[in-house]
């Protein structure tokens, strides 16, 4: 398992916390949102998945990975 801290931009709210949190968990992995700061904790098995797979699917969402 890899653990991989992203920064993300454009949340505002819960429902940007959960659109998050389901998008990373339908590609396979776990998300935990602190939408204070705009963090995002990634855990995925890095034997099936990337961090740039998890960004694009963040980014599909409609916000910004930095
Ligand atoms: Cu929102």
């Amino acid at each position: 398992m890899a653990t991989e801290v992203l920064q993300v931009k454009g949340m505002s709210c819960g429902h940007c916390v959960s659109s998050v949190e389901g998008a990373v968990r339908n590609a396979g992995g776990a998300a935990k949102v602190d939408l204070a700061s705009g963090k995002v904790t990634v855990e995925f098995d890095d034997s099936k998945l990337s961090v740039q797979a998890i960004k694009e699917v963040i980014e599909e969402q409609g916000y910004d990975v930095v």
